[in-house]
This record gives C-alpha cells, sequence and structure tokens, in this order.
C-alpha cells in the first residue's frame, strides 16, 4: 500500500452550528472553531471536517446549499474561513469541507434558473419532468426524508422535479457534463485555497437507475426504499473516476467518502492505491439492527453483532486501504447510547468502546463531543426536535399505530438531533456554548458532563481519548497501529472484542464488553501496558482478569 501523508492522523468531525457560538447568537460559527484551534491542537487531532457552512436556508442544516462559493453570514465570513485554513495549518491541522453535492438547495441560482425556464440549460441540471394531476408519478422511490421524490416545480403546475432527499434538496443531474464541469471546478476553487480536502455527502445516490421506474411497494404508502434502485443503478464508478481524476488526485487532497451500501469487489476502486477517495466511512456496525419499516423498528446492536461487523469491515478492507472508523457522526445518536447497554453510561464503559473503535485499523474519526462521552437526550417532547428526518419518522411511527409516547420514545433512540445538541464546554449557563438562546436546547446532563469537569482529571473519558491518540502518533509504535493488521482474538468469547495489531510489534487490544469481570488467556508475556482505563491489571495463571468495561492495550513480547 502506498504511503500517504494522512494515515497516521486521527481526524475530528465539527458540527460548527453547535460547537462554539462567539457572537452570542446561539448559532456556533467559524470564530468559535477559530477560538477552539488550540483546543483541538491539545487534543492531538490533525484532520478536521467541518459539516456544512456554505450559503444555505438550513432546511437540512446546511446539507441543502445554495451557493457553494460563499460562507453562510450565520457562520461568518470567507475572510474567517481563509483564517481558519491558514491558523489551522500553523498547528499542523488540516480543514477539511463537506461536499455536497448529490443535491443543491432550491434556493440555489442553478434551481432558480431552471424554475424560470426548464427548457433551457439548467433545466438540464436537475432531474425535470412533465406532469399533470392525475398522472402517475415517474417512480414510486420514497425519498429519504419521507413522502415521494418528486414535487411540483415551483412556478409551474405540470412539471415535476426529482429529490431524494427533501424537497427543497433538487438532485443535481450528474448525467449532464456541464453539469460536473460546475462541480469540478468548484471543488478545485477550494482546494486552490489550501483546503485539505472534502468529506463527499451522500455520494453513491449521484447514479440513479434510469429511467425511472416503480417498484414493489415495501410500505402502506406504496412507495419503495429508495436503496432498491440503488442497488440496481450501474455506472456510478464513471463519475467518481472523472471526478477523482479532475480534482482530488491532482491535489493529492484527502478525501472521505460518505458510501453506503457499496458492493465488496467495489473497495478496491473505491479506497485502494489511486481509488476515488483517500477513504470511506466503516458503516456496518451501525447498520446492525435498521430495518426499512422505520427508526419505530430498529434495534440496537448487541456486543457480539458490534465486534462481528466491526471484524468483517477489517476483514474486507486490510490490504486494500482505509476505512474511516466512527461510533457516531451528526447523522446517529451518541455511540456511547447507542452500542453500550441501556443505563452503562460510566467512564469505563464509553473509553472501552472509544478505544476499541480508535485501534482497528484505518483512519479514527472522532465527532465533537465524543472525547468527553457526550450522550443521547433523555427528556425532550416532540417540540423540542428539530431534525427533519427525526418529525418524519415520528410521523411514520404515529401512522403504524404507535401511540404519542412510544413514537416519541422510539424515535428518540435514533434521532440525528441526539448529536446536534451544543457542545458541552463547562458547567456554566448553556454548557459555555453560547451567551444567548442556543438553537437546539443543551442536553441537561451539562453541569456534571462537560469538558471542564475532565480536563486535566486523570481516568477522565477526556484524558483517556487523548492518550489514545497520542500513542497513535507515538513514533515507537506508530508503524503498527497505523498500518498493523488487525487479527482477531478469540472472536467467540462472548462480550469479550479482542484483537492483536501486529506489524514491527505486535499489541493486542481487549475490550471487556459486559459489567461483569471475565478471564481472557493470555497469548504470550506481556512486554508493556500502553493503555488501561482502569487502575489495576490483575494476571493469574497466563490469564488476565478483565473487570467490567476494562479495556487495554498491551505490548506483547
Ligand atoms: O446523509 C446521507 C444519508 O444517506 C442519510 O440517509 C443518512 O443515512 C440519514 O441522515 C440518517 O438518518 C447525508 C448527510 O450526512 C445528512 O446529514 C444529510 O441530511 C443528507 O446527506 C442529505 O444531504
Ligand atoms: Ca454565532
Amino acid at each position: 500500500m502506498e504511503r500517504k501523508w494522512w494515515h497516521g492522523k486521527t481526524a475530528y468531525q465539527i458540527y460548527p452550528k453547535s460547537f462554539c457560538d462567539a457572537n452570542g447568537d446561539g448559532i456556533g460559527d467559524l470564530r468559535g472553531v477559530i477560538s477552539k484551534l488550540d483546543y483541538l491542537q491539545e487534543l492531538g487531532v490533525e484532520i478536521v471536517w467541518l459539516s456544512p457552512v456554505y450559503c444555505s436556508p438550513l432546511a437540512d442544516q446546511g446539507y441543502d446549499i445554495s451557493d457553494y462559493y460563499s460562507i453562510d453570514p450565520r457562520f461568518g465570513t470567507m475572510a474567517d474561513m481563509d483564517e481558519l485554513i491558514a491558523k489551522g495549518k500553523e498547528r499542523g491541522i488540516s480543514i477539511v469541507m463537506d461536499l455536497v453535492v448529490n443535491h443543491c438547495s432550491d434556493e440555489h441560482e442553478w434551481f432558480r434558473r431552471a424554475c424560470a425556464d426548464p427548457d433551457g440549460p439548467y433545466g438540464q441540471f436537475f432531474y425535470i419532468r412533465d406532469w399533470h394531476p392525475g398522472k402517475k408519478l415517474p417512480c414510486n422511490w420514497r425519498s429519504y426524508f419521507g413522502g415521494p421524490c418528486w414535487d411540483l416545480l415551483p412556478g409551474h403546475e405540470d412539471k415535476i422535479y426529482f429529490h431524494a432527499f427533501h424537497r427543497k434538496q433538487p438532485d443535481l443531474n450528474w448525467e449532464n457534463p456541464a453539469l460536473r464541469r460546475e462541480v469540478y471546478k468548484m471543488i478545485n476553487w477550494w482546494l486552490d485555497k489550501g483546503l485539505g480536502g472534502f468529506r463527499i455527502d451522500a455520494i453513491i445516490n449521484i447514479k440513479k437507475l434510469l429511467p425511472f421506474c416503480d417498484f414493489p411497494a415495501d410500505r402502506d404508502d406504496g412507495l419503495c426504499d429508495i436503496r432498491t434502485m440503488l442497488a440496481r443503478a450501474e455506472g456510478v464508478n464513471v463519475f467518481l473516476q472523472e471526478m477523482a481524476d479532475s480534482t482530488f488526485h491532482l491535489y493529492d487532497a484527502f478525501s472521505v467518502g460518505e458510501v453506503f451500501d457499496e458492493k465488496t469487489e467495489d473497495l478496491p476502486k473505491i479506497i485502494g492505491d489511486n481509488g476515488y477517495f483517500s477513504s470511506m466511512f466503516d458503516f456496518a456496525e451501525k447498520l446492525v439492527g435498521a430495518d426499512p419499516r422505520g427508526w419505530y423498528h430498529w434495534r440496537r446492536p448487541t456486543a457480539e453483532e458490534y465486534k462481528a461487523a466491526a471484524f468483517d469491515a477489517q476483514k474486507r478492507s486490510q490490504g486494500v486501504g482505509f476505512l474511516s472508523n466512527i461510533i457516531e457522526n451528526h447523522d446517529e445518536p451518541r455511540g456511547v447510547t447507542h452500542y453500550l447497554p441501556e443505563g452503562e453510561r460510566s467512564d469505563e464503559a464509553k473509553t472501552m468502546l472509544g478505544g476499541l473503535n480508535f485501534m482497528l485499523r484505518g483512519l479514527p474519526f472522532l465527532y465533537q463531543g465524543q472525547e468527553i462521552g457526550m450522550e443521547n437526550v433523555t427528556d425532550w417532547p416532540i417540540e423540542n426536535y428539530n431534525d427533519i428526518n427525526t418529525l418524519d419518522e415520528y410521523q411514520v411511527a404515529l401512522r403504524a399505530g404507535l401511540t404519542p409516547e412510544e413514537a416519541l420514545a422510539a424515535v428518540a433512540r435514533f434521532s440525528r438531533d441526539n448529536a446536534r445538541t451544543p457542545f458541552q464546554w463547562d458547567a456554566s449557563p448553556n454548557a459555555g456554548f453560547t451567551t444567548g438562546t442556543p438553537w437546539l436546547p443543551v442536553n441537561s446532563n451539562y453541569t456534571r458532563l462537560n469538558l471542564a469537569e475532565q480536563r486535566g482529571r486523570a481516568g477522565s473519558v477526556y484524558e483517556f481519548y487523548r492518550q489514545l491518540i497520542a500513542l497513535r502518533k507515538n513514533p515507537r509504535y506508530a508503524q503498527t497501529v497505523v498500518y498493523g493488521d488487525t487479527l482477531p482474538y478469540r472472536r467467540e468469547q462472548k462480550n469479550l472484542m479482542a484483537y492483536f495489531r501486529q506489524a514491527d510489534k505486535r499489541l493486542l487490544v481487549a475490550g471487556n464488553f459486559q459489567k461483569e469481570a471475565q478471564e481472557m488467556p493470555l497469548p504470550g508475556d506481556v512486554a508493556a501496558v500502553l493503555l488501561n482505563n482502569l487502575d489495576t491489571l490483575t494476571q493469574r495463571d497466563g490469564r488476565l482478569i478483565l473487570q467490567g468495561w476494562q479495556f487495554l492495550v498491551l505490548e506483547m513480547a
């Protein structure tokens, strides 16, 4: 495998709206991010991905872009962005932006022009079809945020347009070379500014199965999951290759794809040497327990399922490329709430989960607040939720016959807003996030769970993450931690997740995924204890007694 400048780094996702508000309007902003660069450096991260800060009506929190070339005034100015890139560089931090090009906003100039003249050149930037009341839609695919993928084209009674997500997110027509050229031009404009690269949003969706056609309905609404179509659409590779060759590859930029449902045989093309992307997220663990009927039917993965999914992903990517490993992001519930059993929220349990994920082969990504063990909200009425996806899934649950209380309980577990509550900096009002009224309420646990309380406290979640990041950077172990193979150890032992990382050194990573102690035979002598989330380490007759939620990284002799 070819060595790349980003391989040994640790990445960190910022959701700018909820990170730090510098001007007191309740919305996090770029000046807030700049003010926290020293913090990010202290933590040790070297790649920072910003969720979208482009001009946007924020119908989907910035994933609906109305101008790719400017910063939304609520987030700051282009001068702030330039300053962030420059000051990041001074601290060894590469800034990565979100690339949202499956769709734009219905307030983007391209779409306005398409509405004004559907037969003109900008009409070809979108999927627009003739229609009249009573006529069947071109296809029965369900949009990700509910309802059909089609809506009336604004200003017209006889034309409709396609949107895979919200109706304020019209899909861009990638079949049109003129559109593709515009996208590449824009990417290179940002890379010329010195941006480190991009996280590429929802990218598999850019290839539609054409002509549009129906599939059997999978819910009472007569629609079918849009992924039914995606699984059959061939040819996304052609677009991805062209994009990479016209942009990222020219700059040796970092790129990480939000890729779902890829075919295993395509992995080398996606993340191998000269792949379309540097890396892609591993979503295998997150997909365990998902159900096409909706969130109210989802369930959380068990420890055994988590382990199996993680090991499978490691096997698929070994020798091919780097997956990006996560326990959460801005679309997910908090990892510690999702993957740990109900009620198990101790620092040990949190650091065990974080450690097991972080030490996997690939690029570790932390999501803001993960490093202090932020949790789901537990006590919100439906009125507090802001996310369009959550509000839709609530309605889906009600229509399925759940009571309002049941529906709320079901969707709250998976709500994207769990990850979007403001970062908990300290115990002052609004967790130090803003001096104003936060756009989304702060998690009520902030008085006890916050960075100030954990910073410098031995054994805190925060200090543990710093140790993990430092270990990855330690030249003595970097070769093994970054490039070593992952070899599962005692895979069949229940609620134990253990694996070797092996290159010039042999490290044993072990997590006791339960509150009861359990024994693990030691496969040789321990040369050094590199990480331990507890104070104690008990060995007896060639066996380790792992305490509840204990996590260890051992260097084997
Ligand atoms: O998400 C793409 C995606 O596939 C979603 O279906 C995701 O699984 C969903 O949010 C889970 O509830 C990306 C972004 O990460 C997301 O925030 C955006 O809403 C979406 O694209 C549209 O741009
Ligand atoms: Ca602000």
